[in-house]
C-alpha cells in the first residue's frame, strides 16, 4: 500500500486513514491506495465494514490541484481518472462509511458521496468549489450530489462553489449523521451498527432527481443567477449543464456529460487562470527575505486615526476580527458621524441577513470613541486614515511617536504619498508600514502592505498575517508614487480619457472594458472614486510632468466646472437620485469643443483598441513596476488587480492575460501605439526582453524563484 493511504482495523471494522498533508489532496498515489485498501476489505472475511478518514486537520480537500497544470501541458498524460475508484468503492461489497472533519471539498467530497454513507463532525464544510478554478466537478459530482441533496441544492452548490456546512448538510441529506466528539471512535460505531444491512449505493438514487417540469424553472433560474453574478465565465454554466444532464440521463450517460464538459473547462484559458489565481493568493503571503518563523508582534488591540469614510471601514474590519479599536477624531461632530456612518452599515448588513443584531452590537461595543490621544499608549497598532497631505500626516506621526509605547506598529493608509517620509516624523522608522485599504474598506479584499525601507520584518510579518486576520488578501509593495495598483491606474485611465477625446464615446469606452470583464468602466469608475481626488494629486505633482507630454485634459475641465461624479451628481455622466449614471450629450460636446481647441483629431475607434490601449497601459507600467522591484512577482500584481480594481478573475490579472495573448505580440502593439502616440508609450524594458526571448511573466517569476 502506498505511504499515502493506511489500512487498519479496529476489530471488524477496517480503518482507511489517508495521510497526504496539508489537505490530503487526491494527488497521485493516494487514489492507488485506497482502491488497493478496498480489494483487501472486500477479501477479508473478518471485516464487516469500513471507515475511510482523513489523518491531520481535514478529510480531503480535493483532487490535487498542481495535476491540472500538468495535464493542460502534456506532462500528465494519465489524467485524474477517479470515476473507476468511485464505482469500486461503491461495489465494495462491506459498506464504506466516510468519516468527515475539516473540508470534503471538490473530489473529496465526490469520493465521500461514493461511500455508501457519511458522518461528519458539527465544524465540517462540503462543497463542490471547482467552479472557483474555471472547471466543474470532474468524479460524478454533479450527478451523485442532486441525488443525495436533491436539483435545486445541487445546482446551487456547483455552480456558485460556495461551501456549505455540515448541519445543512445533514439536512440536504449529504451526510447521515453529525458525530459529537471523537470522530473516528463515532465512525466505527456507526460502521458497526450498519455492518450488515443493505448499503445503499448513491449512483442508484434516483428519488430527488424530480421531474422537467418542476425542474425546469430550477435549472433557468441557476443560468440567469450565474450570468449576473458569475458574468463572463464559462464553468458556472457548464455545472449546470452536467447537473442537468443527471436529471435527463443515465448515471452512465451523466458522467459521460459530465467528463466532456469537464475537460472542456480544464482546456480553457479561463481555468488556467484561475487556477494561476488559486495558487497566486497563496503565493503573496511568501516574501523571499522574510522567513516563516519571523517574530509575530501580537495585535490585540487598535487605534484609528481618523474616523471619515476610509477609517471607518478600518475600523470595521478590526472590529469584525474581534479587535477592540479606539477610534480619533479631532472634533465632535466628526466623531459622531463616522459612528454614524458605521452604525448604518452594520444595520443594513442586519437588514440583508449577512450579520445579526447581536453580532452588531458586541462589534459596536468594542469601538471607543474618542477625540485626544489620551490611551494611545495601550494600543499595539495605529492606524492613520487622516486627509492626504503630507504635512498633516507628518503632524500625526510626530504625535503618534511621543504617545504609543515602543514596539507598536504605526500605520498609515497612504494611497499616494512617500513611507518614508512619513516615517521620518517618528524616532521608530522600523515601526512605521503603509497599509493602504480600497473603498470601501470593510469590503474590499485587497491590502496593499508598503514596505518603507526602514520597516522591520516582524511588523512587515504582523501586518502580512493581520491581512489574513481581517479578512484581506496582503500583497507587500515597494514604495513609488501610488505603489503597485494606483501607479498602474494612472495610466489606465489616462488612455480611457485619451479615447474620449480622440472621439470614442464615454459609453462606448466603459462598456469596452465592462465586456472585457472590468467590474465596471473606467470612466464610470472615476466618476465613482471621485474626480476630484486625481486632480487634486494631478495639481499637487504638475511640475514632474515632461513638458510637451500629452495629458488628459477633460478631466481636470469637468472638475473646475465642479463635476466631481457622482457625489456631485454629475462628472462623465449625469446621475439621478438613485446614484444611477445617465449618458450626458453636454460631456460629449464640451469633450469635442477642447479636442478641436488642442487640435486632437477625431476618428473611429474599435472597442479592440479601447481594450488594448487600457489593458496594455496596465501591463507596461506593471512590467515598469516589477523590473524596478516594487512588486516581488507578476503574479502579486495580479493579486492587486483582482482584488482591489475588479479585473476579471477568469482572465487571472493584467500580467497573466499579457502571457496569455503572449508578450510578442503585446510588445508590438505597445510599440505600435508608442508610434502613434509618442513616449507615453515606451515599452517597459522587461517587457520588451521576455517578448524577444519568447518568455512569459509567469516564467520570469519561476526562474526567480528558483534563484531564490
Ligand atoms: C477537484 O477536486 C476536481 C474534482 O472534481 C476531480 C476532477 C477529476 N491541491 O489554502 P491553504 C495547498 S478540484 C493542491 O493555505 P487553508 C495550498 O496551495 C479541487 N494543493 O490552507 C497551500 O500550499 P502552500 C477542489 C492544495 O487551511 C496548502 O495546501 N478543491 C490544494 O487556509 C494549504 O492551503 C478545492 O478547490 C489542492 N486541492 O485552507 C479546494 N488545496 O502551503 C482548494 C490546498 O504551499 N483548497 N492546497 O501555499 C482550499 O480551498 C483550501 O486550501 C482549504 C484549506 C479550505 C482546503
Amino acid at each position: 500500500m502506498s505511504d499515502l493511504v493506511h489500512l487498519t482495523k479496529d476489530n471488524d471494522i477496517a480503518i482507511i486513514t489517508i495521510n497526504n498533508p496539508p489537505v490530503n489532496a487526491l494527488s497521485p498515489g493516494v487514489p492507488e491506495g485506497i482502491s488497493q485498501a478496498i480489494e483487501q476489505i472486500d477479501s477479508d472475511p473478518a471485516v464487516k465494514a469500513a471507515v475511510l478518514i482523513g489523518g491531520g486537520r481535514t478529510f480531503v480537500a480535493g483532487a490535487d490541484i498542481k495535476e491540472f497544470g500538468k495535464i493542460t501541458r502534456g506532462e500528465n498524460k494519465r489524467g485524474v481518472a477517479f470515476l473507476p475508484l468511485l464505482l469500486r468503492i461503491e461495489d465494495c461489497s462491506k459498506p464504506v462509511v466516510m468519516a468527515i472533519h475539516g473540508t470534503a471539498f471538490g473530489g473529496g467530497l465526490e469520493l465521500a458521496m461514493a461511500g455508501h454513507y457519511r458522518v461528519a463532525v458539527p465544524s465540517a464544510q462540503v462543497g463542490q468549489p471547482e467552479v472557483k478554478l474555471g472547471i466543474i466537478p470532474g468524479a460524478a459530482g454533479t450527478q451523485r450530489l442532486p441525488r443525495l441533496a436533491g436539483v435545486e441544492a445541487a445546482v446551487q452548490m456547483c455552480a456558485d462553489g460556495n461551501p456549505i456546512k455540515a448541519d445543512k448538510a445533514l439536512k440536504l441529506g449529504i451526510i447521515d449523521k453529525l458525530i459529537e466528539g471523537d470522530l473516528l471512535a463515532g465512525a466505527v460505531a456507526f460502521a458497526r451498527e450498519i455492518a450488515g444491512k443493505p448499503a445503499p449505493k448513491t449512483r442508484e438514487r434516483n428519488q430527488k432527481l424530480g421531474t422537467a417540469e418542476g425542474n425546469a424553472p430550477i435549472f433557468a433560474a441557476a443560468r440567469e443567477n450565474a450570468n449576473k453574478k458569475q458574468r463572463g465565465m464559462m464553468a458556472p454554466q457548464a455545472a449546470i449543464d452536467a447537473v442537468e444532464a443527471a436529471t435527463k440521463l443515465s448515471f452512465e450517460e451523466g458522467c459521460e456529460a459530465e467528463q466532456k464538459l469537464f475537460v472542456e473547462c480544464l482546456f480553457s484559458d479561463q481555468s488556467k487562470a484561475m487556477i494561476h489565481v488559486f495558487f497566486g493568493e497563496r503565493e503573496v503571503s511568501k516574501i523571499p527575505d522574510i522567513p516563516k518563523d519571523t517574530p509575530i508582534i501580537p495585535v490585540k488591540s487598535a487605534a484609528v486615526v481618523g474616523a471619515g469614510t476610509m477609517g471607518g471601514g478600518i475600523t470595521m474590519n478590526f472590529v469584525n476580527a474581534g479587535i477592540p479599536v479606539l477610534l480619533k477624531e479631532t472634533d465632535r461632530a466628526a466623531l459622531d458621524r463616522g459612528l454614524a456612518t458605521i452604525k448604518k452599515n452594520y444595520a443594513n448588513s442586519v437588514k440583508r441577513g449577512r450579520f445579526t443584531q447581536e453580532f452588531m452590537d458586541q462589534r459596536i461595543s468594542l469601538i471607543r470613541p474618542t477625540l485626544s490621544y489620551d490611551d494611545f499608549g495601550g494600543v499595539d497598532m495605529v492606524i492613520e486614515a487622516v486627509f492626504e497631505g503630507m504635512a498633516l500626516k507628518k503632524e500625526v506621526f510626530g504625535e503618534l511617536d511621543r504617545v504609543c509605547k515602543a514596539g507598536a506598529i504605526l500605520a498609515s493608509n497612504t494611497s499616494t504619498l512617500n513611507i518614508d517620509e512619513i516615517a521620518s516624523a517618528t524616532s521608530r522608522p522600523e515601526s512605521v508600514i503603509g497599509t493602504h485599504f480600497f473603498s470601501p474598506a470593510n469590503v474590499m479584499r485587497l491590502l496593499e502592505i508598503v514596505r518603507g525601507k526602514a520597516s522591520s520584518k516582524e511588523v512587515i510579518a504582523t501586518c502580512m498575517q493581520l491581512s489574513k486576520t481581517i479578512g484581506k488578501v496582503g500583497v507587500l509593495v515597494g514604495n513609488c508614487r501610488g505603489f503597485v495598483g494606483n501607479r498602474m491606474f494612472g495610466p489606465y485611465r489616462r488612455e480611457a480619457q485619451f479615447l474620449v477625446e480622440e472621439g470614442a464615446s464615454v459609453e462606448a469606452v466603459d462598456k469596452a472594458l465592462y465586456d472585457f470583464g472590468m467590474a465596471m468602466g473606467p470612466l464610470a469608475t472615476g466618476d465613482l472614486a471621485g474626480l476630484d481626488v486625481g486632480w487634486r494629486i494631478r495639481k499637487e505633482y504638475r511640475h514632474l510632468e515632461k513638458p510637451g507630454e500629452r495629458q488628459p485634459l477633460a478631466e481636470d475641465q469637468l472638475c473646475e466646472m465642479g463635476r466631481y461624479g457622482q457625489k456631485t451628481g454629475s462628472g462623465w455622466y449625469k446621475y439621478d437620485e438613485n446614484r444611477r449614471a445617465v449618458p450626458d450629450p453636454e460631456v460629449a460636446e464640451l469633450v469635442a469643443k477642447w479636442a478641436a481647441e488642442a487640435g486632437i483629431a477625431q476618428r473611429q475607434i474599435s472597442s479592440e483598441e479601447m481594450v488594448d490601449r487600457c489593458i496594455y497601459a496596465l501591463v507596461n507600467e506593471g512590467a515598469r513596476i516589477l523590473e524596478e522591484g516594487y512588486a516581488l512577482r507578476a503574479v502579486d500584481i495580479d493579486i492587486v488587480y483582482l482584488n482591489g480594481y475588479g479585473f476579471p478573475v477568469y482572465r487571472g490579472g493584467p500580467m497573466w492575460y499579457a502571457d496569455t495573448i503572449g508578450l510578442k505580440k503585446v510588445y508590438d502593439r505597445i510599440k505600435k501605439f508608442h508610434q502613434q502616440h509618442g513616449d507615453i508609450w515606451a515599452p517597459a524594458p522587461l517587457l520588451e526582453r521576455l517578448a524577444n526571448e519568447g518568455s512569459t511573466f509567469d516564467a520570469y517569476d519561476k526562474e526567480r524563484l528558483a534563484k531564490g
